[in-house]
């Protein structure tokens, strides 16, 4: 499952939009410091060709994949000191995927800014670097006793691959900069998989925006932002009126956002933005029982997209038939069959997007 963190200064909408996201109630308020406690909520990840699979396939119920989203308290300025609320909590986004860093845009005034003025670069500055603080403090307390284990003669492999990456990793934060910036070599990638870091993670933007900005476009508003990301990095979103969309049923939702002249949710491009940076893909079973979404990362063959359903099936595949979800909607299964737009594949088929697939496994 797709795990995202959610961090930002005080005050910023990050609860907001955790509440949108998750149709929850947490407390979103305008003081600074109102979310203390972690919260965390898991929402089904919106897929349209579930829906219509099911349809065709008279599925008694469809699963959608799902996102769990941490929102934790906000952080400040030498949190790392012990200002604010300090640090702490950042361990309960430790081991997420990705982090969603939260600036604002919007410009009111009642809203307290815990530095006085909107300036969302300056912002992601701070948060930045209180995030590789958090992870020098990590790192350091990891290679103290590294830096003997490594000088005895039983040292083992791994433990010289895990302290030669966290020494690069420590000489590129002490820099200031994100771990991720360190050149490392194969093995030490390898190895810093076991090792979390949240300045390795790949980022996402929100930029929350006052509503009579929400239709400008992405590339004007990152400028305005004046934030280094990608367009792919970026959702644009008013957290306000994220909360009356999330209590509006899809219909009235659907027909509020094309009176406002926006394509989708900024909640559902979230989604799909966390989805895109992570390189996950989905996959999809069809049949009377049930209809179901499966991620997978890009690449993945066969067996390994079997074994998400099940190991044995990773271990034991023969075979896969597989076809495009618009074809099995547009012909059915057999109807995909007589026109030839089933596939027979073997192990070292790469799975796609949007694939409906049938697993043969001893
Ligand atoms: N006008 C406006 N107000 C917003 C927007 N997003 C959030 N707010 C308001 O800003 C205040 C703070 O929002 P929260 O979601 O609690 O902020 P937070 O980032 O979770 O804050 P902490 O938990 O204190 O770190 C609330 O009063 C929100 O209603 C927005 O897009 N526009
Ligand atoms: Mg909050």
């Amino acid at each position: 499952m797709l795990s995202i963190g959610i961090v930002g200064l005080p005050n910023v909408g990050k609860s907001t939009i955790f509440n949108a996201l998750t149709k929850s109630n947490v407390d979103a308020l305008n003081y600074p410091f109102c979310t203390i406690e972690p919260n965390t909520g898991v929402v089904k990840v919106p897929d349209h060709r579930l829906n219509e699979l099911a349809a065709k396939n008279v599925s008694g119920k469809i699963i959608y994949a799902t996102v769990e989203f941490v929102d934790i308290a906000g952080l400040v300025r030498g949190a790392s000191q012990g200002a604010g609320l300090g640090n702490k909590f950042l361990s309960n986004i430790r081991e997420t995927d990705a982090i969603c860093h939260i600036l604002r845009l919007f410009d009111v005034h009642d809203i307290i800014h815990v530095e006085g003025r909107v300036n969302p670069k300056e912002d992601l500055e701070i948060i930045r670097l209180e995030l590789i603080l958090a992870d020098t403090e990590q790192v350091m307390k990891k290679l103290e006793p590294l830096n003997k284990i490594v000088k005895s003669p039983s040292a083992q492999k791994e433990d010289k691959a895990l302290h030669s990456a966290l020494t690069k990793i420590l000489a590129v934060l002490s820099n200031n900069e994100m771990a991720n910036k360190a050149e490392l070599d194969e093995e030490e990638e390898k190895i810093m998989k076991t090792f979390s870091l949240l300045t390795r993670k790949p980022e996402l933007f929100v930029l929350n925006v006052d509503q009579n900005q929400i239709t400008k476009s992405k590339t004007e508003l990152i400028a305005q932002a004046g934030i280094d990301a990608t367009p792919d990095q970026v959702v644009i979103l008013c957290a306000s009126l994220e909360k009356e969309l999330a209590n509006m049923n899809d219909a009235d939702a659907k027909e509020y956002l094309e009176t406002l002249g926006i394509p989708e949710k900024g909640l559902d491009a979230l989604i799909k933005a966390g989805y895109k940076i992570l390189n996950y893909k989905t996959f999809i079973t069809s049949g009377e029982i049930e209809t179901r979404a499966w991620t997978i990362t890009d690449g993945d063959t066969a067996p390994v997209a079997a074994g998400k359903i099940h190991s044995d099936f990773e271990k034991g595949f023969i075979r896969a038939e597989v076809a495009n979800w618009k074809d099995v909607v547009d012909f059915g299964w057999g109807g995909c069959r007589e026109k030839g737009k089933l596939g027979i594949v073997g192990k070292d088929y790469v799975v796609k997007d949007g694939d409906v697939m049938v697993v043969f496994h001893n």
